[in-house]
């Protein structure tokens, strides 16, 4: 609404007015639109960094205070802290730190939510999707696209701890949640672990493959050793100036993200390059895999290390400065926005 001066009997007019209508259950959209229609993206989500060390030793609590069994996932939830009670690190998606100790499993089951993790600490837990066991190790990326099997297992000495990444709030907002439990705990393999990545992930497919509708990548697991080796050999030359080096993860079958929902990234930033200011519509969670820096989100100063995880919301202004060679994964909902003709960047 403009603002225009009123008497105080017309001011008085319309309130009266207002609640009338109210039972009615009408609001007056004049009183509203500046709110609706921003000129800009005003998210009620805030920028913020939790510091791995500080949720490790919660997490170790958690695995003496309740079993994976009675958990059926033991996670916390990284909740925005200006989202508190929603389950979301932004307004479309979940971040959780989740923990399997030695010996034990996490049950199969499936839902329409996709999600995935990436492995933060422990080298030889797996997780189970659709019958393929995936070995997880630090820093892979791996996929458990909506309506798929998937249940997690350590079978080693150390407890696993991994992020888990999901549409949560997305698909609750748009209610299409769907779920259920598999009668057998573990998914009995149906394919040698390596599969997938083997039959759709050496730049090659099976001769017949065809992605069919709304397809997730027919790749389970994105193993790190190879990301960095790409992160290494494009490394030359200068860098983008808002981006550092950075690639974005793909089904190989399609070149669209990896998950219909979920965009997943990983970039390398060199020892002393701080980016430019950058601004995009999707909301992004980060995690360091390698190195450190100091994220400066919308002018508040955010230093990470290594398996810190932090949260830039849309429209803030991200500028990072790596004080060591640094590699940050990254997931997000652009290709929700990419797909609706909503995404938008702004580079300075
Ligand atoms: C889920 O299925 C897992 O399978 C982890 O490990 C976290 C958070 C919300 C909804 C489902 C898992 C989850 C989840």
């Amino acid at each position: 609404m403009q603002s225009h001066t009123i008497e105080p009997e017309q001011a008085q007019a319309r309130r009266e007015y207002y609640d009338r209508i109210s039972r009615q259950n009408l609001t007056p959209l004049w009183e509203v639109l500046g709110k609706l229609v921003t000129p800009t993206p005003g998210s009620p989500a805030v920028a913020a960094l939790w510091r791995y060390a500080e949720i490790r030793e919660p997490l170790m609590e958690a695995g003496r205070l309740i079993s994976a069994a009675e958990a059926e996932r033991r996670v916390l939830i990284l909740e925005n802290p200006a989202l508190r009670g929603r389950s979301a690190i932004t307004q479309t998606l979940y971040a959780g730190v989740q923990m399997v100790l030695p010996g034990e499993v996490a049950a199969a089951h499936r839902h329409t939510q996709s999600a995935l993790r990436l492995l933060l600490e422990g080298d030889a837990a797996y997780t189970a999707v659709d019958g393929e066991r995936a070995t997880m190790h630090r820093g892979d990326f791996i996929l458990t696209p909506s309506w798929t099997w998937h249940d997690h297992g350590n079978p080693g000495t150390q407890p696993a701890v991994w992020l888990d990444g999901l549409d949560v709030p997305l698909v609750q907002f748009l209610d299409a949640s769907f779920s259920e439990r598999s009668s057998a705990a573990t998914q009995p393999p149906v394919r040698p672990e390596g599969d997938s990545l083997k039959r759709y992930g050496a730049n090659m497919l099976p001769v017949d493959y065809q992605p069919v509708g709304v397809s997730s990548s027919p790749v389970l697991v994105y193993p790190y050793e190879r990301t960095r080796e790409s992160l290494l050999g494009i490394s030359h030359g200068e860098p983008d100036e808002h981006l550092g080096f950075k690639l974005r993860y793909v089904n190989p079958a399609t070149g669209g993200s990896p998950m219909p929902t979920i965009g997943a990234y990983a970039q390398r930033l060199p020892s002393g390059f701080e980016t430019r200011p950058y601004r995009c519509t999707d909301g992004t969670v980060y995690v360091c895999l390698e190195g450190s820096g100091h994220a400066e989100i919308s002018g508040t100063t955010h230093s990470f290390g290594p398996n810190d995880i932090f949260i830039v919301p849309s429209w803030n202004e991200l500028r990072i400065h790596a004080t060591k060679d640094t590699h940050l994964f990254s997931f997000s909902d652009r290709p929700v926005h990419q797909a609706l003709g909503l995404w938008r960047e702004s580079r300075e």
